[in-house]
Order: structure tokens, then C-alpha cells, then sequence
């Protein structure tokens, strides 16, 4: 006789973290393409992961979407979009060169730090900018100021150790998706060595990033385990998933449901379940979904803020 596993259909309480998932950014990045492909037909090329979500972008390439890391891999004649991330300016100066058609789907939130950035260059002064190596969005914002305009801090030993020549004429500036607790530290310790240092006009994390991190908090503190769902290179979701971390749950990023491991779930009560800010919902119901095979559920949504922003699409694709 088959052994009877005895989890099974052993209760199980899901907290749904709220916000989650798709922010303002993400939304109008993703409906540009979709807008491109209608006004121009495939192919349309995509400079980059229109979003690090790899659900968004089969489903985008099955419309006619082609990925594609660097400019000079888009054939001729045909238009272009620059992902949500942002890109350096030498990226738009090389499609104007060679008269592409292109539309920039960076999140307008990474436009305003470009613009600050420009701005501080312009002052005089020289910028910290805090975030990860490496990071697309990073090499965008990089990419706006001339070269040694702008120093990388990642940590707080950065912090600690980051040498300037000036520390007179000195501004910081932060990537939109980071922990906004590591950043508070990072921040600190910048300003107790560098007290004439400029902090940004606003916040540069974003709402969104922020409102995720509070909400994840919430549940992960009452669950057993949470997953995350999104891509191991999506910033934003692996900082949802440490936050949880540290909340106490042992907290996995998966993809989507077929990612997901049984043996995670051992002697689990609660679980939470969040999404990354590139992470579509079907993704999300596809996990409670398969979560509700093996285990008799209670799923409740936790509510921590409430979103309503939305930003406007290039007249380019509405008109
Ligand atoms: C653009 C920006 O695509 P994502 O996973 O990107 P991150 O930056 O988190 O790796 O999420 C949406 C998004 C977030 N930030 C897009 Cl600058
Ligand atoms: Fe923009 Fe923040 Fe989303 S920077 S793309 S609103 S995660």
C-alpha cells in the first residue's frame, strides 16, 4: 500500500502580503510594448529585459517582442524600447545617430534621479550613489553623469571607508529598489562622516519598493515561511525576500509555482506569499493554487497601504 503523506490537507493559513506585485512603472513599461507592437507590428526590439520577469517577457516575445542585450543588435528600421531600468545617454545618442525609431519605457521614478543627478553634476559636486554593482539600473544613472562624476557605494564598510576630495561639495543619491533599512544605516553613516553631505529632494527608493518591504514585514512576522515570487535578478525581489528573512520566516524566491518545494513547507502553520514589483498576479493565484493541492487553505489578504499611482504613456504610442 502507497504511504499517505501527512501533511496532506493538514490546515494551512496563507497571508497574502498587500502591496504586491506590479507597480506604476512595470505597467506602463509592459503597455508601451504591447502600445509598439500594435501602432508598428513585430518585430519590435527591446533593449533588455523590458522587466526582469520571465513570464512578462515570453509572454511580450509571443506577441512579437525581441530581446535583445545591445543597441547594436537591433537590425535597421526597426523602433526599439529601452527597458524600465533606464539606460545611459549614450544609449539614445547611438539610436539618434543611426535615425532609429525608439521609445523609452524607463520607469519616469528613475527619470527624476537622472535628472537630480544632471543637476548635482552641474552644481559642482560630486555624487555617492548607493546601490548594486552591476545593476541595470545603476549602469543607466552612471550613464548620465561624465565619468569619476559618481562613486558606487554598496555597504556600509563602503560607507564607512569611501574616500572624496571634496567633502564640501558632496550629494548622495540611491538606486529605487533597495532595503530601505540597510539604506537608513548606509545613509547614517554617510552623513556622520561627511555632515555638508546633500541628501536627494525626495526619497529616491520608491513607493512602490517601499510599500512591498512594509507589507512583507507585516506578514512575514506571523508566517512560518514566505515566498517571494520573482527573478533571481530582480532587485526589488530579493530584497523582499531578505526583509522577510529577517522578520524571523524562512523565506524562498520562486518564479512561480512549479519552483516550489515541499520539503520547504515541513511542519509550516503560515505561510506568506508576496510578489516582486515585476511579478504578475496570475503568478501569485497560480501558487495559492497549488499550495491548495497538497493543504487545506485559509487565505487571507493583510493590507498595508493602499496604491493608486499611474503614470502617463509617451504621446508617441497614444496618439
Ligand atoms: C525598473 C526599476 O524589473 P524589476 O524586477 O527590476 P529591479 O530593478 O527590481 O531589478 O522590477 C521592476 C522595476 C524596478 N525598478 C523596473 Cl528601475
Ligand atoms: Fe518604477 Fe519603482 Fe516600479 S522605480 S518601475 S515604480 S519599482
Amino acid at each position: 500500500m502507497a504511504d499517505i503523506d501527512p501533511e496532506l490537507k493538514r490546515p494551512l493559513r496563507v497571508l497574502v502580503a498587500a502591496p504586491r506585485g506590479f507597480c506604476a512603472g512595470v505597467d506602463r513599461a509592459i503597455r508601451i510594448v504591447e502600445l509598439a507592437l500594435e501602432k508598428w507590428g513585430a518585430p519590435v526590439y527591446v533593449r533588455h529585459e523590458i522587466v526582469h520577469n520571465r513570464f512578462v517577457v515570453e509572454n511580450l516575445r509571443a506577441k512579437g517582442a525581441v530581446f535583445v542585450e545591445e543597441l547594436d543588435e537591433v537590425p535597421e528600421d526597426v523602433p526599439v524600447i529601452f527597458s524600465a531600468h533606464g539606460v545611459p545617454k549614450s544609449v539614445p545618442r547611438a539610436a539618434e545617430a543611426r535615425r532609429m525609431v525608439y521609445v523609452d519605457a524607463t520607469c519616469p521614478l528613475v527619470s527624476k534621479v537622472h535628472r537630480q543627478a544632471e543637476r548635482l553634476i552641474a552644481q559642482g559636486r560630486h555624487i555617492i550613489f548607493v546601490g548594486h554593482a552591476g545593476h541595470p539600473e545603476v549602469i543607466g544613472t552612471f550613464g548620465q553623469v561624465p565619468e569619476g562624476a559618481m562613486t558606487l557605494v554598496e555597504t556600509i564598510e563602503d560607507a564607512e571607508t569611501v574616500a572624496v576630495d571634496d567633502p564640501s561639495r558632496l550629494a548622495f543619491l540611491t538606486q529605487t529598489t533597495l532595503s530601505v533599512d540597510d539604506t537608513r544605516a548606509i545613509v547614517e553613516t554617510l552623513g556622520r562622516r561627511f555632515p555638508a553631505i546633500q541628501s536627494p529632494r525626495g526619497e529616491d527608493i520608491c513607493y512602490a519598493t517601499s510599500n512591498r518591504q512594509d507589507a512583507v514585514k507585516v506578514i512575514a512576522d506571523a508566517c512560518d515561511v514566505v515566498f517571494v515570487i520573482g527573478a533571481p535578478n530582480s532587485s526589488n525581489s530579493l530584497r523582499l525576500r531578505e526583509v522577510a528573512e529577517r522578520c524571523g520566516a524562512r523565506a524562498y524566491l520562486v518564479q512561480r509555482a512549479a519552483d516550489l518545494d515541499w520539503a520547504w513547507l515541513a511542519g509550516a502553520d503560515t505561510v506568506g506569499i508576496t510578489a516582486g514589483a515585476s511579478a504578475p498576479e496570475v503568478l501569485v493565484q497560480e501558487l495559492v493554487e497549488a499550495l491548495g493541492e497538497r493543504r487545506r487553505l485559509s487565505v487571507e489578504q493583510v493590507s498595508t497601504a493602499v496604491e493608486d499611482v499611474a503614470f502617463k504613456l509617451p504621446r508617441v504610442l497614444t496618439e
